[in-house]
Parts: C-alpha cells; sequence; structure tokens
C-alpha cells in the first residue's frame, strides 16, 4: 500500500505541469459554471491551444454539445467528469500489456529507438530495474556503437543495476553486436534481452535499413523477436515528439512508445495527442531521471493524477 501511495504521488508530482497549465485552466473555466454554447466554444479554444489534439478536441466537443442539447449536461462540473471519463476510456487494456516471448520460446527481446537525446538509454534503465522488480532476469545490449560515450552509459547503468551487457567496438556493427547479445541471451537463459541503439531520425534511410537489419538479426536467431520495439519519445518536445511518433510508426515496426520526461513539461496532453493521432499504445511513462522513475501506463491513474486537485 505504501508503495502504491508513494507510485501515485511520484505521479502526480511528474505531471505536475501539465496538471497546471491544462486541468487547473479547465477546472477554472468549467467548475461552478451553467453550460451554454458559449462555453463550449471557450472549452473547444483551450482544448485547441494544449496539446490534446483536434481529432481529440473535436470528438470531445460533438459529444459534449449533443448531451447539452439533449439535457444531459447541464453544469460545467458535469463537462469535466464527462471529459476526465471520456479520456480514461481512451486507451483499451490489451493494448498496455508488454509483449513477450511465447513460454518456452527463448528470451523476450525489446529493442529501444528513437530520435537522439529523447531518453532511450535512460528509460533502458528504467525498464530493467523494473523487470528486475517483477522477478525477471535481464541481459542489455550496446548497439549504439555510433554516438562517443554511448556504450559506456549503459554500462555504468549496467554496474549500477548488477545486470549484464554485451557490448562490441564503437564504430562497429550494431547487428553484429545484436547477434552476440541475442546468443548470450539464449546461452544464459534470461527472461528479457533489451537493446539500446543510435539515435536516428525516420527521414535517414540507411539508419533506418540498419535498425531493419538488427531486428532482421534478432528474428533469425530469436522466433517472434524483437517483441517489443518501443519508440522512445521526449513529452517536452510536444508536437515534434507527436510527429515522430507518426513517422515512426510508418517505418519501423514500432510496437510501443516509451513517453519519457513527462515530468517538468506542460505538455502532458501530448500523450492524449498520440492516442488522437496514431495507433501505437503508449506502454510505458517516464517521470524523472533515477531508474525508478518508470511507470506502466494506466489511463485512469494517470486520468486521475492528472486532474487531482
Ligand atoms: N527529467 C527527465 N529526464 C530524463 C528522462 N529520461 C531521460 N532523461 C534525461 O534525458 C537526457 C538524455 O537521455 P539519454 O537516455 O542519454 O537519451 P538517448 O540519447 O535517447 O539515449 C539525460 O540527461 C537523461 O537523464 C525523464 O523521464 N525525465
Ligand atoms: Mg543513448
Amino acid at each position: 500500500m505504501a508503495f502504491f501511495k508513494s507510485v501515485i504521488s511520484k505521479l502526480k508530482k511528474g505531471l505536475e505541469r501539465t496538471r497546471e497549465t491544462l486541468v487547473t485552466g479547465l477546472r477554472s473555466m468549467l467548475l461552478g459554471r451553467r453550460l451554454d454554447e458559449g462555453l463550449i466554444s471557450e472549452l473547444e479554444a483551450r482544448l485547441l491551444q494544449s496539446d490534446v489534439g483536434v481529432k481529440t478536441t473535436a470528438r470531445l466537443i460533438t459529444s459534449i454539445r449533443e448531451q447539452f442539447r439533449a439535457g444531459k449536461i447541464e453544469s460545467g462540473d458535469q463537462v469535466l467528469e464527462f471529459i476526465k471519463t471520456d479520456l480514461k476510456n481512451l486507451w483499451p487494456p490489451a493494448d498496455r500489456e508488454l509483449r513477450t516471448a511465447a513460454p518456452g520460446a527463448g528470451p523476450t527481446v525489446i529493442l529501444m529507438t528513437g530520435v537522439n537525446g529523447v531518453g532511450k538509454t535512460t528509460s533502458i534503465a528504467k525498464l530493467c530495474w523494473l523487470l528486475r522488480s517483477q522477478g525477471r532476469t535481464v541481459l542489455l545490449g550496446a548497439c549504439d556503437t555510433f554516438r562517443a560515450g554511448a556504450v559506456r552509459q549503459l554500462e555504468i547503468w549496467s554496474e549500477r543495476l548488477g545486470v549484464d551487457l554485451v557490448k562490441g567496438q564503437q564504430g562497429g556493427d550494431p547487428a553484429a553486436v545484436a547477434f552476440d547479445a541475442c546468443a548470450a541471451a539464449k546461452a544464459r537463459g534470461v527472461d528479457v534481452l533489451i537493446l539500446d541503439t543510435a539515435g536516428r531520425l525516420h527521414t535517414q534511410d540507411s539508419l533506418m535499413r540498419q535498425l531493419s537489419k538488427i531486428c532482421g538479426v534478432v528474428n533469425r536467431q530469436i522466433p517472434g523477436g524483437p517483441h517489443e520495439v518501443l519508440l522512445v519519445l521526449d513529452a517536452t518536445s510536444g508536437q515534434s515528439a507527436l510527429r515522430q511518433a507518426e513517422e515512426f510508426s510508418k517505418s519501423a515496426g514500432v510496437t510501443g512508445i516509451f513517453l519519457a520526461k513527462l515530468d517538468g513539461t506542460a505538455k502532458g496532453g501530448v500523450v492524449v495527442a498520440i492516442r488522437d493521432a496514431t495507433s501505437i499504445p503508449v506502454k510505458f511513462i517516464g517521470v524523472g531521471e533515477t531508474p525508478e522513475d518508470i511507470e506502466t501506463f494506466e489511463p485512469a491513474a494517470f486520468v486521475d493524477a492528472l486532474f487531482s486537485a
């Protein structure tokens, strides 16, 4: 219970800035007011200014207007409740589970991808911490052979967390590291192998091909792998994160999103916008810089934390 409480308060803290801008604004606009067409237009403008996205705004406003005209919603307070309930239902439960290898079918392989600096390596440390706290064994593969210091950065995490790491030479072929890491993961019988990769843009064709090559190498050694290709996005980048989600979902076989840096950003509404614009589920959120600062994405807890007073 204490654990659960601390998780909620961490989440609330992480969402502080989004709450201040988006939700505090909505509350002061809506609470204690009678609903009329004017207020609905005000609400529409406010939602459009926030990061929740055009489609979600249109959908919300249409249903609120319908309910108002049918006499089912009469006050701003009811609108706020309506928005909360609606947001909680945006993410189907089946979406949120981590995909794993079938029992006996070898290690689960998770590949992390995304643009430079979004938080890939840090998010690996977090996933590693989370999986181990669930009793699973983890091996890391340092396939970011491109950036100087990248291997060392992951190695430092592996030392701190007490997990093994498979690495190659800086500048070497990342697919070769992936090959070695898969072989080691199978030989050691670990539950989960997490592969770090170099930052890339979806427009960098050769780097995108390299990503496919890594996936191919994994798949030949571990059928079904990689089971998750997690796109890491930086929540503080707002609309740019949204564009990355759209673009990577077209080209990189992304199966889920790890939304990092939700702490300290006013742009947490982007979680809704991502749902709005793509079908890729947000599976994890990052709310700080330590390995413990990870949450599995639970819409109800998320929305409650966002709307808590
Ligand atoms: N506040 C905050 N900082 C984060 C989070 N995730 C990563 N960072 C920071 O973002 C910076 C880049 O992270 P890194 O993992 O090296 O990004 P990469 O280039 O994608 O591998 C580092 O300073 C991290 O500490 C997060 O959830 N919250
Ligand atoms: Mg990195």
